[in-house]
């Protein structure tokens, strides 16, 4: 939290926050956990499950008898609810939902695409379905086919973004549909969180702070790059490929922001085949695709994901006590 910002101090009474979403998902705190591909496995979604949160394993490009193994993992080390980010973008995302319904997942959230064709199916497994949208136009069409919830992900966000601000996203997604809305994009600590809710959101969806998490199993270096980012620091990549990507800058982020100059988004998707694994998993942290939020500049230390839920959750209810006093009315 780079030198200013420190965890507020702890009150005398501490109570939950309450919101339609964790009365919806069955959690002791409004946050969602982003289901980040080769990231969010079952080791971190089991460890924020368990400390009242939304714990999400990140399907991505997962085969599918990884994801099933990290399933079953995910039921091994929790008894708490926990989900699966569905990407909607993989080839094989019809075995994908299959495997979901067959496991029994209590919650499916969805990304970077249109879940219409497979609402029906799990809906009508009991799964609750909450999907990531970029836009008013798609919560709308969301919520007419029967979605529980929405995140609404600001370009703030890591990986592959829309192109509203989390700022602007928000308030008008709550405007618009009667289902919980959560915020996603730019949170990482206390402070987005009563923001979110000054906004109207009733859960937030925190991806980038939880990469440092302990229990995140991405390799240390990558952890490091995170911590080390400053304000500036991350970039929008393939923009002309139409899958627009925020990573942290480095070696192959200058290169493919050459070549979207150039148009070149065919050269694009060669060149970033493959690269999320290996920044993730071997540590390539120059060649490899460093997806990562402007948050990442408000991430300092690597610590529990039980702690990060805490201090997020206390500082936001101190946050939002304090206001009143903060902010005086003259007449
Ligand atoms: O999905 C994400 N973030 C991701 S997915 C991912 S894997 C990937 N790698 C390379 C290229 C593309 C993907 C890395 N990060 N976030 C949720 C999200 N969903 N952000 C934006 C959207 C989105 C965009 C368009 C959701 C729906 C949508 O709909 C378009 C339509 O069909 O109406």
């Amino acid at each position: 939290m780079g030198s200013g910002y420190r965890p507020l101090d702890e009150g005398v009474l501490r109570m939950s926050l309450h919101t339609r979403l964790t009365t919806l998902l069955g959690i002791e705190h409004p946050i969602i956990q982003g289901g980040m591909a080769w990231t969010a496995t079952a080791e971190l979604a089991a460890a924020v499950s368990n400390a009242g949160g939304l714990g999400i394993i990140g399907a991505g490009h997962m085969p599918t008898e990884s994801l099933r193994e990290q399933i079953r993992r995910a039921k091994e080390l929790t008894t708490r609810p926990f989900g699966v980010n569905l990407m909607l973008l993989t080839p094989h995302i019809d075995e994908i939902v299959e495997l979901v319904l067959e496991e029994h997942v209590p919650v499916v959230t969805t990304g970077a695409g249109n879940p219409g064709k497979y609402m029906a199916a799990l809906k009508g497994a009991g799964i609750k379905v909450i999907p990531i949208v970029p836009s008013v136009a798609l919560a709308k069409r969301m919520e007419s086919i029967g979605a529980d919830a929405l995140i609404g992900e600001g370009m703030e966000a890591g990986g592959h973004i829309g192109d509203l601000t989390t700022m602007v996203l928000t308030p008008q997604l709550v405007d618009a549909v009667s289902i919980p809305v959560i915020a996603a994009g730019g949170i990482a600590d206390g402070r987005g969180v009563a923001a979110a809710f000054a906004l109207g959101a009733e859960g937030v969806q925190v991806g980038t702070r939880f990469m440092c998490a302990e229990e995140c199993t991405i390799h240390p270096d990558v952890k490091a790059q995170v911590i080390k980012a400053k304000d500036r620091d991350t970039v929008v990549t393939g923009r002309s490929t139409g899958h627009p990507v925020r990573v942290i800058k480095n070696k192959l982020a200058r290169q493919i922001i050459e070549l979207d100059r150039e148009n070149r988004a065919e050269e694009i998707e060669a060149l970033g085949a493959g690269k999320l694994a290996l920044a993730m998993r071997q540590g390539d942290v120059e060649m490899g695709s460093l997806m990562a939020g402007q948050a990442a500049a408000l991430v300092c230390r690597i610590e529990p994901a039980a702690d990060i839920v805490t201090e997020m959750m206390r500082d936001a209810e101190t946050i939002m006590r304090a206001l009143p006093s903060k902010v005086e009315a003259r007449a």
